[in-house]
């Protein structure tokens, strides 16, 4: 993590990190989302999706790009910094949203949440909990929608006020930005941060992929049916396999007692 990213971070409570997928790979990722998504009767907030949200799980199960975004480089050694030295990947999926789709309501914003929620600097060191690789599979400017956030929510000690909640939390109120990126970026977020994401306008439906990273030993959401099935767990590299494995920290067996190395 460089300097000027460590930054803009601690800064924003989030970071874009450009050319992590050339334009194949994004197209690759688009095809075979398409192949495998479902659409959603509600959107998570309990909405009428009105067949403007679909989800598709389990990514790293349709191979390349997706396992390759497991521990790229780019990624992880930002990762590695925020969160700490191993990781989990929680979850790997896509929701694909078309124009006038109803919006994800604002989140998170408030640093007092523990382990999964949890934002603060010692010496130079960055402390947070649960944070999101959210990927641009296509160009997004601020007008199109999508990922809205307030920058610098990451660090209040404050619940918003119940009262304000709507109109401050609102996802067109005053102070929610939308984030533009270009296509084969990821925006690196902490779930502390308030967010959440805005109708999309684009023509294109929006391909988002959120991949969800933990300290390895924490657990926000446990789902079993997105660990990786054996046939995967099989193709990937060793240094990819210790991404799902269990959630603990020491006592492991003398030959992994730190939780270091792959499970299976
Ligand atoms: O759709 C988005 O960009 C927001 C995703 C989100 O809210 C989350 O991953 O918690």
């Amino acid at each position: 993590m460089t300097a000027t990213q460590k930054y803009l971070f601690d800064l924003q409570g989030f970071l874009i990190v450009e050319d992590v997928l050339s334009d194949e790979e994004c197209e690759l990722a688009k095809r075979k989302i398409r192949e495998r998504m479902e659409p959603l009767d509600k959107t998570p907030d309990g909405y009428d999706a009105r067949g403007t949200w679909h989800s598709a799980w389990g990514l790293v199960n349709a191979g390349e790009p997706f396992t390759t975004l497991i521990d790229h480089p780019k990624l992880i050694s930002v990762l590695t910094e925020i969160i700490g030295p191993k990781l989990r990947l929680e979850g790997n999926y896509s929701f694909v949203r078309s124009q006038g789709c109803p919006h994800f309501e604002m989140h998170g914003g408030h640093r007092g949440g523990r382990v999964n929620f949890r934002y603060y600097v010692h010496g130079d060191q960055i402390f947070t909990g649960l944070t999101v690789v959210s990927f641009t599979l296509q160009d997004i400017a601020e007008e199109d929608g999508g990922f809205a956030c307030i920058p610098g929510s990451h660090k209040s000690d404050f619940h918003v006020p119940r009262e304000d909640h709507k109109r401050l939390f609102a996802i067109d109120g005053p102070l929610v930005r939308n984030i533009a990126a270009p296509k084969g970026s990821a925006i690196i977020f902490t779930e502390t941060l308030a967010h959440g994401a805005a109708s999309w306008q684009g023509d294109e439906p929006r391909y988002g992929v959120f991949y969800k990273y933990n300290d390895r030993a924490a657990t926000y959401g446990y789902r079993p049916y997105r660990t990786p099935s054996k046939e995967t767990l099989a193709r990937l590299t060793p240094a990819q396999r210790v991404f799902f494995n269990g959630t603990w920290e020491a006592f492991g067996p003398e030959d992994n007692p730190h939780n270091e190395y792959a499970e299976t």
